[in-house]
């Protein structure tokens, strides 16, 4: 009999530096807001009102915290000198894209914070986790360190979980996460198979690649981990995003497919080899039969399915069987999305209902709800021993709101990134929330 489980998702809690400063070339909507004024404090609860909906609903629902940013350490090992205000100084002056990039937010999007395997799967019947190098853009490249911590921190018990460092940080081994990562499987806790799609090998100068944008998820990578978390041919499918969707602004899987039990929600121009794909998937699955759900252009082109950010929703079980596509604000904004949305439910298909949260703030730096969230798969017994104080509660809920009503300003502006005042600020509330969230020490500052 193999074990029940259930799928927890770890959100990113949104950080109080939260803002806009362009900086993932490749990311529509990075670009387009380049400069807007944010609202970190509206960011952080639209966040929190997005996890508590979903525990209230029943579903396991935990939190990751975010980093410190501005980051001075960095900008120090890149030769800034002085007091921490001098440096941010500086910065501001000589270099005010590299003050943005210490400053970004960006954990939040935890779907690329880490790639994890459920113990179903892995060699050693652990639960694995690789936090992702991020390598392609250098303001999430400094995010690993941290997040390793943090995971460390929550899935402490090595009995149950194992934890793997960063891949190396190069282009070559370039690593997203779980954005490029999806499990299929008959249910949680039996045996699945893990699909891992790259943009482009890198070692092979010859292979299909994206000719605009960048490709963030190199095969390499994809095959380390597999590796690192001992996948058996048997649980691995490995497949090319279209380089064209690439080119067109879908810099990760999960902008243009979602799967989750036996369903695979897709555009048809998410996978330059479609038909392999999906045969080396139903070669593997064992006890259900895969349900391909492919979106034609003609219903919804590529382009609303990039600005309504349809495909980066959460797929998600209903109790009574059935599954629940919670789609971002956007969706119902265009015409063509709103529409098959309510064809999708009609048709008799796995999705059964369209759930909408706003998640505006972070949609703007291409954010939707399924960039806010980490996947992780738990028996009752990896559930038991992991550290649930960052599981979300109905006390919790009300302590975090009060936390970021105390401490997260309701404007920013690029200006504001090297006010001495907001490293403060952050830092205390950092301080603060690590010992409501009871992780210890995680951050930098702490350790100094
Ligand atoms: O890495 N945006 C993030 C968005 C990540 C979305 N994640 C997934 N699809 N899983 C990124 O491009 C923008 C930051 C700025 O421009 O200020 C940014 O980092």
């Amino acid at each position: 009999m193999p074990a029940t489980a259930i799928e927890a998702n770890f959100d990113g809690l949104v950080g109080p530096t939260h803002n806009y400063a362009g900086l993932s070339w490749g990311n529509v909507a990075s670009k387009t807001n380049i400069r807007a004024v944010s609202n970190p404090r509206e960011a952080a609860l639209q966040g929190l009102a997005k996890m508590k909906r979903l525990a209230d609903r029943g579903y396991v629902q935990g939190i990751l915290p975010p980093h410190e940013r501005p980051h001075v350490q960095t900008l120090k090992a890149l030769g800034f000198r002085g007091t921490d205000a001098e440096v941010l100084a500086t910065a501001a002056r000589d270099n005010p894209v590299m003050l943005a990039a210490v400053s970004s937010a960006s954990s939040m999007w935890t779907a690329n914070a880490a790639t994890v395997s459920p113990s179903a799967d892995t060699h050693d019947h652990r639960v694995h986790f690789t936090p992702a190098n991020l390598s392609a853009k250098f303001h999430r490249s400094i995010e690993h360190r941290v997040t390793g911590r943090s995971l460390k921190s929550i899935f402490a018990d090595d009995a149950y979980f194992a934890h793997h460092p960063a891949l190396p940080s190069l282009s070559q081994f370039g690593d997203e996460g779980a954005a490029n990562h999806t499990r299929l499987c008959a249910s949680y806790g039996e045996p699945g198979v893990e699909l891992f799609v790259y943009g482009q090998a890198a070692f092979d100068e010859s292979a299909p690649a994206p000719q605009r944008f960048p490709a963030r998820q190199t095969l390499e990578a994809s095959r380390a981990i597999a590796r690192l978390h001992g996948l058996t041919d048997r649980r691995a499918v490995f497949a090319q995003q279209n380089p064209a969707a690439i080119d067109a602004g879908v810099f990760h899987n999960d902008v243009i497919a979602v799967g989750n039990g036996h369903a695979l929600f897709y555009h048809e121009l998410a996978f330059l080899e479609e038909e392999r794909t999906l045969a080396d998937i139903r070669a593997r699955l064992e006890r259900t039969e895969l349900a391909a759900i492919r979106v034609d252009e003609a219903e919804v082109p590529l382009q609303d399915a990039i600005a309504s950010y349809l495909f980066n929703s959460q797929l998600l079980n209903l109790p009574g069987g059935g599954m629940m596509l919670a789609v971002p604000g956007e969706c119902r904004e265009i015409g063509t999305v709103s529409a098959y949305l309510d064809r999708l439910v009609a048709s008799g298909g796995p999705i059964q209902a369209v759930e909408v949260f706003d998640v505006k703030q972070s949609m703007r730096n291409g954010g939707g709800p399924a960039c806010l969230r980490l996947r992780v798969v738990l028996t009752e017994a990896e559930l038991n021993a992991m550290h649930r104080g960052v599981i979300l509660t109905d006390e919790l809920y009300e302590r975090l709101t009060t936390w970021v009503e105390g401490h997260y300003r309701s404007e920013l502006s690029q200006a504001d990134l090297a006010d001495p005042m907001l490293l403060d600020e952050s830092r205390h509330a950092l301080d603060e929330l690590s010992g409501i969230l009871g992780l210890g020490s995680i951050y930098d500052f702490q350790m100094e």
